[in-house]
């Protein structure tokens, strides 16, 4: 398990969010003491792999990628502690972490970057916001994604909604496109698909502890959804057999086409979650 000193925990009324250093990952969203997120009992903190669970951040690529990890360097990087405020009179806490280019990262992308990760908690809100700065003179390209896993009690009676007419890359099919054509999408088998040109809103119903929860987002035009289901979750040695049952990734991102970054330039997405239907 992770030492201590790798997880800071920011708290606002009745919340609180935790966030490891590795990967600058949340790993927790807790709301009067019921946990929103959802990270494996099998997950590894071993400052190494990717955490499985929570919202690992991804860039600078989604999926696999030639030249380094699958879903880039940033989620196995050791991200510096910028800021971290609670109990803020104004009703907000904060964290900011912040990750710039090393050797290391040079060595497979030979580019300049800051990318500064704010944390902001709110009561019954919290919203996770990315900005990357091209901080070297040559323009580069890359995608990037928030990687939220939701808890649910059963996938079986969660659903997505903001989806409908919206074309998608169903990963599970040689990548081919279609279209979704329901209003609220339930998730029945493996999901991997990245719904394209979607909405700035969808509402994820019976999430934790069956409640509603809005995912806002800006300058994310993608919404990746995944759901490893039955097969593929025995494949994971960081993720329990049945606990396919119990989470559900509606990812944030721009991913489908890469963005262009000028030398100075910076990109700014955000994505604000709200629990919708509660008395929490
Ligand atoms: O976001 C969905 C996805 O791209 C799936 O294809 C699946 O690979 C998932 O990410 C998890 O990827 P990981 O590298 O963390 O095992």
């Amino acid at each position: 398990m992770s030492r201590e000193e790798d997880i800071i925990t920011i708290r606002q009324g009745n919340s609180s969010v935790s966030i490891h250093h590795h990967g600058a990952t949340v790993t927790s969203w807790k709301c009067d003491g019921l946990e929103m997120l959802f990270v494996s009992k099998d997950a590894i903190f071993n400052n190494k792999k990717a955490i499985r669970g929570g919202i690992p951040v991804v860039f600078p690529n989604f999926g696999p990628w030639e030249l380094g990890p699958q879903h880039g360097f940033a989620r196995i990087t050791r991200w510096t502690l910028k800021e971290s405020v609670s109990n803020e009179s104004c009703g907000e806490a904060k964290a900011v972490f912040t990750l710039t280019d090393t050797e290391e990262t040079r060595k497979i992308w030979n580019y300049n970057f800051c990318v500064t990760y704010t944390i902001l908690l709110r009561n019954k809100e919290f919203e996770t916001r990315l900005q990357v700065e091209n901080s070297g003179s040559d323009e580069f390209e890359f995608t990037t994604l928030l990687h939220t896993y939701f808890s649910v009690p059963d996938i079986n009676k969660t659903t997505i909604s903001g989806l409908q007419g919206l074309q998608f890359i169903d990963k599970v099919c040689e990548s081919q496109k279609f279209t979704e054509d329901r209003d609220q999408v339930a998730i029945k088998e493996n999901y991997d698909r990245v719904y394209m040109s979607t909405p700035n809103m969808h509402v994820i119903k019976n999430a934790a502890g069956g409640h509603s929860v809005r995912m806002v987002k800006e300058n994310f035009p993608d919404t990746v959804v995944w759901n490893p289901w039955i097969d593929k979750a025995k494949g994971m040695s960081d993720f329990g057999d049945e606990e396919y049952l119990n989470m559900l990734c509606v990812e944030p991102g721009h991913v489908s086409s890469p963005l262009t970054l000028t030398s100075g330039a910076v990109f700014e997405g955000k994505q604000l979650l709200s629990i919708i239907d509660s008395n929490l």
